[in-house]
């Protein structure tokens, strides 16, 4: 139907200006829910804790991948916060790194140096366990777009391995794994990942997690394995490899480098502490029920222009002093998590509530730890340069 000249405009202005007024109302009374929410989600998560399962302590602990970002996190957390000592399993690949584990006790933490796909060396590391707490993975899903075959070999065989290890051995196994299975959402989808969202990933690293995931439900299915499964959001927070987004743009300005935005800046990732990751790690381990899985998130949906506007600010630099660069094929527009079923279940809840303190003392960690960053500063932006990023 042709309309006349004109009218076309004014149907549509009149049509978008109904929309912002819904959508406005919409938003208030969204925030008005939301924050009736968080007083009623701490007594919810109140009143789970008062009529939660004991806790199982494992006093012996196997963590795969303890010498990368999350795991070696985690193994301060459990010297700060429990009596359990560990033993990390490793293979240092780039992503590893020992000096992460610097300054903890040797009596309640021990690096052996090794393969997840080394089927003898696992089996008897497994052997000697309470439970095995499985981080170690290919993480990067720019490398996994260059060369997938180690994600295949270490994600989906790694994981296999260690499978057959706590069956052999009837051990507590819990598997570590991503948000990213599920896909992603467009930007304005009301909806948020949960535990019964089909799987949909759109990487070789995002697949081969989401190949793991399936490895282990099989292995709890059809051979009792005494297993859990988290699906986690972005983490942030000290330790973490500076390919990755947050740590390259702070390393980036204390090196007198331009940040680099992909895109436009408009994806979405929902942000969380890696502190908080780690205490939700425990909180399943120790009190979640066999065969399930938790999805862990804090609510911190941001996109990455906003992110990178953070830590420019935290940094004394203007809001627009950055480089857009080169988009990552087949990019995730948005992830986002609703965590209910691990808060109310199990009564999880994150610590840190504002995004901003978290990232200023990050921000302030890597300043005060250049040595533990400064060498590879080099090589992983000369990748990027290679690829137009
Ligand atoms: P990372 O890349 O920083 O660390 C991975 C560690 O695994 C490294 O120390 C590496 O040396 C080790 N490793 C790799 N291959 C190995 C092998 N074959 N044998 C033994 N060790 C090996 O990764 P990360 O960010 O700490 O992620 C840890 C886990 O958490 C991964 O399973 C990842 O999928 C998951 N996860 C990460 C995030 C995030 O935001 N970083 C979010 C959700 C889930
Ligand atoms: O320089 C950059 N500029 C940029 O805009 C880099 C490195 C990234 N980005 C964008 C891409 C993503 O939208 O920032 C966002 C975050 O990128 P990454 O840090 O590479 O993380 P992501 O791909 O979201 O995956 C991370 O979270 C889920 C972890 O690396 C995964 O291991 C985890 O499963």
């Amino acid at each position: 139907m042709n309309l006349p000249d004109g009218l076309y405009d004014s149907v549509r202005k009149l049509a978008l200006d109904r929309h912002q007024t819904v959508t406005s109302l919409m938003e208030q009374s969204l925030r008005r829910i939301v924050n009736e929410q968080t007083v009623s989600e701490a007594a919810r998560a109140a009143s789970a804790s008062a009529a939660l399962p004991d806790a199982q302590i494992p006093a012996k602990l196997l963590v795969t991948g303890g010498a990368g970002f999350i795991g070696s996190n985690f193994a301060h957390w459990l010297v700060a916060n429990t009596d359990s000592t560990v033993t990390v399993l490793d293979k240092l690949t780039y992503a590893g790194n020992r000096e992460s584990l610097a300054g903890l006790p040797e009596d309640r933490v021990r690096l052996v140096v090794g393969d997840i796909c080394d089927a003898d060396l696992v089996d008897s590391l497994v052997k000697d366990t309470d439970a095995v707490v499985h981080f170690a993975a290919e993480s990067h899903n720019d490398n996994s777009l260059n060369d997938p075959s180690p994600f295949i070999q270490t994600n989906l065989v790694g994981t296999y391995t260690l499978l057959q290890a706590v069956r052999a051995h009837d051990k507590r196994f819990h598997h570590i794994s991503t948000d990213e299975v599920y896909g992603d959402l467009e930007l304005d989808d009301p909806e948020r990942f949960h535990e019964y969202t089909p799987y949909n990933p759109s990487s070789p690293y995002s697949s081969s997690k989401a190949g793991s995931d399936l490895l282990v439900r099989a292995w709890v299915r059809s051979f009792g394995v005494r297993a859990t499964i988290s699906n986690c959001s972005n983490n942030y927070g000290p330790y973490q490899h500076i390919e990755k987004f947050i740590p390259r743009q702070i390393t980036n300005i204390l090196s007198g480098l331009r940040p680099k935005l992909y895109g436009s800046g408009e994806n979405v990732r929902d942000w969380i502490h890696v502190d908080d990751h780690n205490s939700a790690v425990w909180t399943i381990l120790t009190r979640g029920r066999m065969g399930e899985t938790y999805l862990i998130g804090a609510d911190g949906e941001r996109n990455n222009k906003q992110v990178l506007e953070d830590i420019l600010r935290l940094l004394g630099q203007p809001a627009d002093a950055y480089d857009l660069v080169r988009d990552r094929p087949g990019h995730d527009l948005r992830y986002a998590i609703d965590s209910t079923k691990l808060r109310s279940e199990l009564g999880w809840l994150p610590k840190y509530r504002s995004f901003s303190e978290g990232l200023a003392a990050t921000i302030e960690w890597y300043k005060n730890n250049e040595s533990w960053w400064r060498g590879a500063k080099e090589a992983t932006e000369a990748m990027y340069a290679k690829q137009g990023q």
